[in-house]
C-alpha cells in the first residue's frame, strides 16, 4: 500500500506538480480546494490527474474544515501550500494576508498536534523572508528582513513551524523556496504575465505589455523540479529547513527580453511601465545559496533561466495557437479578466522607475 499525503492548495501551481510527482511516486494523493463558484481544476485538468485526486473542500480561515481534512485523509505526510500567494495583493489585503498565510499555518499544525502528532508536515516558506537583506547571496543563517504583509505572515508561518518542532516533536520542515515559474504560474505573477502577453502580441491578440517594476532581480526556477525538494524535504530522518534556489539572479527586464526575443519581437516597441503594477515596497534582488539543499536532500536545479523562459512562451504561444483554432479549455489565459478592468487604490505611483525604460527607449 501507498503512503497517503495531503496537499493544501492542489488547485495551485505546486500543488498541482507536487500531486502528480507523488502519484508517481504511488502515493494515494488527497488534496484541498476551495469552494468557490466555480472551483479552480484547470491545473489538474491539464496535468491529467483531475480523476485521480481525492478532492476535499477547506478554507484555512475556517479550523473544521481542516481538522476534517486531516481526519478524512488520515495521511502520513501533509504538505501545507494553500496561501494567499501574491505578494501585491497583500498590500490591498493585509489582514487577510495574516490570516490565510500566516495563521493558516498553525490551523493545520494545531489540527496535526490534536489528531495525530507523528504526521509529517512540510510548510511552504519562502525567500520573501528575506526581504531586502544586506547580503547578496541569502543562505540559512542570512537574517530574515520581510519587506510585505505577505512576507510577515509567512515569517510567522515559518518560525511557528520550528516552535511547533521543538516545543512539541513534531515532524515540521520549512522549505524556504526561492521564485519558482512554469507554464501552470498564475497570471498575476510578471513571468506568466510576460510570456502570456508575448505570445498574444506576436499573434495579434493584445498590442503592450504593462509592467511595474522592471529592475527586481529574482532567482527563478523551473517549478516541477522545485516540488522534488518539498517531497525530499519529509523523506529525511530529522526534520529541518531548507533553501531551494538556483543560485542565480535575473532581472524582470531580462525576462522580457529573452520572452519577445523567443518570439522574434523587439521588447522595447511593447513594453510599458505601469504606476498601478509598481508596490509600496519591493524587494530588489534575491538570489539563494542551496548547498544545504544539494548536501543532504540530493537536489539541485537542471533548468537554467533562459531555458525556462523559452519553456513558459512557447507553452503560452501554442495555448493561444490553439484558441485561435477554437478550443477553450483546459488552461486559464481565456477567462482572466484583463488587468484594467480590476480597480484597486494599491498601487502608488513612483516616477523614477518609470524613468528608468524611457532611458531604455533612448
Ligand atoms: P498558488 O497561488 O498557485 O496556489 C495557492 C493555493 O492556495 C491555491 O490552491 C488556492 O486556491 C489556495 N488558497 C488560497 N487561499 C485559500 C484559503 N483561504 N483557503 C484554502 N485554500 C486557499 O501558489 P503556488 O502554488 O505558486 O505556491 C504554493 C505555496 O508556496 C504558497 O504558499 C506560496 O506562498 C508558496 N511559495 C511559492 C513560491 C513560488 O515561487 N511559486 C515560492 C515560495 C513560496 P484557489 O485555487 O482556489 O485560489
Ligand atoms: P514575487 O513574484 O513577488 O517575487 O512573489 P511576482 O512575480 O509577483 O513579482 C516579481 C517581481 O516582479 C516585479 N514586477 C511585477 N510583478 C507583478 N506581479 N506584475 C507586474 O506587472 C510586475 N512588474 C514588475 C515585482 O514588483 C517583483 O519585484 C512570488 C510569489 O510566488 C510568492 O508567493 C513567493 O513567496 C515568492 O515569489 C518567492
Amino acid at each position: 500500500m501507498g503512503k497517503r499525503a495531503l496537499i493544501t492548495g492542489v488547485t495551485g501551481q505546486d500543488g498541482s506538480y507536487l500531486a502528480k510527482l507523488l502519484l508517481e511516486k504511488g502515493y494515494r494523493v488527497f488534496g484541498t480546494y476551495r469552494r468557490l463558484s466555480t472551483p479552480n481544476f484547470w491545473r489538474l485538468q491539464y496535468l491529467g490527474i483531475f480523476d485521480s485526486i481525492e478532492l476535499i473542500p477547506i478554507d484555512l480561515i475556517d479550523s473544521s474544515s481542516i481538522i476534517e481534512a486531516i481526519e478524512l485523509s488520515q495521511p502520513e505526510e501533509v504538505y501545507h501550500l494553500a496561501a494567499q500567494s501574491f505578494v501585491g495583493a497583500s498590500f490591498g489585503q493585509p489582514l487577510g494576508a495574516g490570516e490565510i498565510t500566516g495563521l493558516g499555518v498553525v490551523q493545520v499544525l494545531e489540527a496535526i498536534r490534536h489528531i495525530n502528532s507523528k504526521i509529517k508536515f512540510y510548510n511552504a516558506s519562502t525567500s520573501e523572508l528575506f526581504g531586502n537583506s544586506a547580503s547578496e547571496v541569502q543562505a540559512m543563517e542570512t537574517p530574515f528582513e520581510p519587506a510585505s504583509p505577505y512576507a510577515a505572515a509567512k515569517l510567522y508561518g515559518h518560525w511557528m513551524a520550528r516552535i511547533y518542532r521543538e516545543a512539541y516533536e513534531i515532524f515540521a520542515c520549512n522549505g524556504i523556496l526561492f521564485n519558482h515559474e512554469s507554464p501552470l504560474r498564475g497570471l498575476e505573477f510578471v513571468t506568466r504575465k510576460i510570456s502570456n502577453t508575448a505570445a498574444q502580441i506576436a499573434l495579434g491578440l493584445a498590442d503592450k505589455l504593462e509592467l511595474g517594476n522592471l529592475e527586481a532581480k529574482r532567482d527563478w526556477g523551473y517549478a516541477p523540479e522545485y516540488v522534488e525538494s518539498m517531497w525530499l524535504i519529509l523523506q529525511q530522518e530529522k526534520s529541518d529547513d531548507y533553501i531551494v534556489a538556483t543560485g542565480e539572479s535575473h532581472s524582470v527586464k531580462e525576462f522580457v527580453e529573452l520572452a519577445f526575443r523567443t518570439v522574434g519581437l523587439d521588447y522595447k516597441k511593447y513594453v510599458m511601465v505601469d504606476e498601478r503594477f509598481l508596490r509600496p515596497l519591493d524587494v530588489g534582488a534575491l538570489k539563494g545559496d542551496y548547498s544545504k539543499a544539494k548536501r543532504i536532500l540530493g537536489w539541485e536545479p537542471r533548468t537554467k533561466f533562459a531555458e525556462l523562459v523559452e519553456i513558459m512562451v512557447k507553452e503560452d504561444l501554442e495555448r493561444w495557437k490553439r484558441w485561435l483554432n477554437g478550443e477553450r479549455f483546459p488552461w486559464d489565459a481565456p477567462s482572466y479578466p484583463s488587468e484594467n478592468r480590476i480597480l484597486s487604490r494599491l498601487f502608488h505611483p513612483v516616477s523614477s522607475i518609470k524613468e528608468t525604460l524611457a532611458e531604455d527607449r533612448e
